[in-house]
């Protein structure tokens, strides 16, 4: 409550610290606080009001009578709350964002002439924004999709946007496929099912038919469409964009952002629970991280390919279905992403920021990717919609640097511009163009030919064969649970055409797997491909190519489970030493009350009073639990079928469970591994990730959680 109500305890050791970026600070001028208790209510036009919870009647003690008209802040109120809403976002509406800020370590000046990228003592503000693509704005965090990872520079020369996702390929070439992607992503149309699924027939369907979508659903049926947290996932811009240099090079470039804390996914059983357990499960991670100073950071680099070197590759570099694979064009890391700062206030920045491809700084520019073409247009045009003209005067959109123009009017224009001319050029040469020494945005002189026709180069039509190496490229696990993925995927397809050509595209990539997959969903045994298999791997694919930068337990969530007559020595020097190291921990009891432990007398000791009791959490919620011993509490536990359940849960989830004394037996029983062979010295035994020990040992505990970071990231 208190952090709701004052200004968050970032900011204020941000403003303690005197590190309050540009932004925040241009934005204290729009930012009202309800804790400031001088605060009267009024109406919208300023009027103090005395009374805001009767609408005015003409009434007695005895007697409600009429509701009057005449009741102008009654009348006000409705109104206003009848136009709360505004058309959310046609696809990504649902999202979370964050502040923050960007910084070099390494300028690119040899490769473009953006401030931006070359300037090491700069510190640029930047707004973040990731989003779930299907889903309406109250649909679950979880579901498996794509995760958009929207980034908005404001930097000295403007706005700069980067409009990404956690995926570094897309579905379609050619923008003008994208209302035929998002509808036949999108629930059906006839009954509006599927929200938030891209396991139907339409989706399905759309990806049979096209056939340069095949990488791209290899991507979503990993594990990578179901990250453990934004913090914890890539961003990619996706598109191929160019840099130029003061010598009037140009570059092609890709940009990718790659987190501190790894690459880490949930597994498909904890996604679908969490999507009820916690539909805000990624939206509180991020917020609750940042509150905790534990501020997420990603690593930002670049590919990039000399104009000159355009053609040298296999596929087309302006190809949005292709990767330019590290050994190809290695990952150049060049500066730091950090996000520090948690919105104040939903609506006016998390839903009212807005993005544009088209918006780019000196420096930097497009290519002829001809999906990147199409969204350039796209993203004005939505932004129109959804905000209207004027948006770019709101202040979460606003630039820190002077905007100036002939632009004028429109619904909501904030600005007044003292003057008698509005056009240029103008008598009184006011506001003219800027020269390139002034900082002039330059396009680049490109020499273009070709045929006007709906064509593009003949390299755009290979499809498969970064797909297989996709595939190729996951370890044994992450190539499992893409078989489980596409099985789950093609049973919630109804129509057999859909489900039984899908395998015999798949059958293209990989016969096993098309196999396998036919064989779970009813599918034909595939034919034999008439594709030669390359046989190739990359890096940077599987999620294990990606351990944190810093290995840490910092910020993951572990829960400690007890009951009446826990052993307090266990709990206590276990819950030190892994808060220490940084993880969250959490008590959870049969009941939120104080809870003794074994020889603490209710009348002499003051107990632990849980966090949660065991019904209102599930192991799901957590990265990883650990039962203290205590011959009462275990016997409690043994008794409460939802604490077995926890247990097995996590157990089912390969997590790293801890257990001590009388525990260690409840947690065999619990998971039924009695044939299993464990190490009692708090090592670390094959890879279930379970570890028993009759002493407590906290250090093995952060070990075994360290061993299996935290188990989700793998499994
Ligand atoms: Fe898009 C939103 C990412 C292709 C049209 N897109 C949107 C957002 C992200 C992406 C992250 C949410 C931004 C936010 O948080 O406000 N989109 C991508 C990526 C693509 C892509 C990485 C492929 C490289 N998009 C794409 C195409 C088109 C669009 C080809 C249209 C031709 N996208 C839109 C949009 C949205 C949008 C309709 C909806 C809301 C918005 O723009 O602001 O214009």
């Amino acid at each position: 409550m208190a952090s709701s109500i004052l200004a968050s305890a970032t900011e204020k050791v941000q403003e303690t610290l005197g590190e309050r970026s540009k932004k925040v600070a241009d934005l204290s001028a729009a930012t009202k606080d309800v804790g400031d208790k001088s605060h009267r209510i009024t109406t919208d036009f300023g009027v103090k009001q005395t009374n805001t919870d009767h609408w005015l009647t003409v009434s007695s003690e005895d007697h409600t009578g009429p509701t009057l008209l005449e009741d102008s802040h009654g009348r006000e109120k409705i109104h206003r709350f009848d136009h709360e809403r505004i058309p959310e976002r046609v696809v990504h509406a649902r999202g979370a964002g964050a502040f923050g800020k960007f910084t070099l370590f390494e300028s690119a000046a040899d490769v473009t002439n953006a401030g931006v990228l070359t300037d090491t003592s700069r510190e640029t503000p930047v707004f973040v924004r990731f989003s779930t693509v299907l889903g309406s704005r109250g649909s679950a965090d979880t579901v498996r999709d794509v995760r958009g990872f929207a980034i908005k520079f404001y930097t000295e020369e403007g706005n700069w946007d980067i409009v990404g996702n956690n995926i570094p390929v897309f579905f379609i070439q050619d923008a003008i496929k994208f209302p035929d992607v998002i509808h036949a992503g999108k629930p059906e149309p006839n009954n509006e099912v599927p929200q938030a699924q891209s396991a139907h027939n339409n989706f399905w369907d759309f990806q049979y038919l096209h056939p340069e979508a095949t990488h791209m659903f290899f991507w979503t049926m990993s594990d990578r469409a179901i990250p453990r947290s934004y913090r914890m996932m890539q961003g990619f811009g996706v598109n191929t964009f160019t840099l130029t240099n003061d010598k009037g090079e140009r570059n092609f470039v890709k940009f990718i952002f790659t987190p501190s804390l790894g690459v880490n996914s949930l597994v498909w059983d904890e996604a679908l629970k969490l999507a009820g357990q916690d539909p805000d499960f990624h939206r509180k991670d991020l917020w609750e991280a940042i509150e905790s100073n534990a501020f997420p950071k990603w690593k930002f680099g670049i590919q990039v390919i000399p104009e000159s070197k355009e053609h040298d590759f296999e596929f087309d570099i302006l190809d949005a279905t292709k990767i330019w694979t590290e050994d190809l064009v290695p990952i150049r890391y060049i500066g730091t992403l950090e996000l520090n700062r948690n919105p104040d206030e939903y609506f006016p920045q998390t839903e009212q920021v807005a993005f544009c491809t088209s918006h780019l700084v000196p420096g930097i520019g497009f290519s002829d990717d001809p999906l990147l073409q199409g969204r350039n247009f796209s993203y004005l045009d939505t932004q129109l919609s959804r905000l209207g003209v004027n948006w770019q005067e709101l202040p979460i959109n606003k630039p820190v640097c002077p905007v100036m123009n002939h632009n004028r009017d429109g619904a909501m224009r904030h600005t007044i511009t003292k003057g008698s001319v509005n056009y240029w050029p103008n008598r009184f040469e006011a506001v003219k163009p800027a020269t390139v020494q002034e900082g002039g945005y330059v396009d680049f002189p490109a020499n273009v030919a070709g045929i006007k026709a709906r064509m593009k180069s003949k390299k755009f039509k290979e499809h498969f064969n970064q797909a297989e190496l996709f595939y190729n490229s996951m370890s044994e696990h992450e190539k499992a649970h893409i078989v489980a993925a596409l099985g789950f995927e093609l049973d919630h397809c109804d129509d057999p055409i859909v489900y039984k050509r899908l395998c015999e595209r798949l059958v293209l990539i990989d016969p096993e797997l098309a196999e396998a997959v036919a064989d779970m969903v009813g599918g034909d045994s595939p034919a034999k491909a008439e594709r030669q298999k390359h046989n190739k791997k990359a890096k940077g694919l599987s999620q294990e190519d990606f351990p944190p930068f810093t290995p840490t337990i910092a910020t993951r969530r572990i829960a400690i489970i007890i009951a009446e007559g826990y052993d307090a020595i266990a709990y206590n020097g276990v819950k030190a030493a892994i808060t220490a190291a940084g993880a969250l921990t959490f008590t959870i009891a049969p009941r939120r009350n104080a809870i003794f432990a074994e020889g603490e007398s209710r009348e002499s000791g003051k107990g632990v009073v849980a966090d949660h009791h065991l019904e209102g959490m599930r192991s799901t919620m957590f990265d990883s639990i650990f039962i203290p011993g205590g011959a009462k509490s275990i016997e409690t536990l043994r008794k409460n079928g939802r604490a077995v359940h926890w247990v097995r849960e996590a157990f089912g989830h390969l997590k790293a469970i801890g257990a001590t004394g009388e525990a260690v037996q409840f947690v065999r029983d619990a998971c039924d591994v009695s044939g299993m062979s464990f190490s009692t010295a708090g090592e670390v035994v094959d890879s279930y990730g379970v570890i028993t020990s009759s002493k407590v040992s906290p250090d093995g505990f952060k070990k075994a959680i360290d061993y299996v970071k935290g188990a989700t990231d793998f499994m």
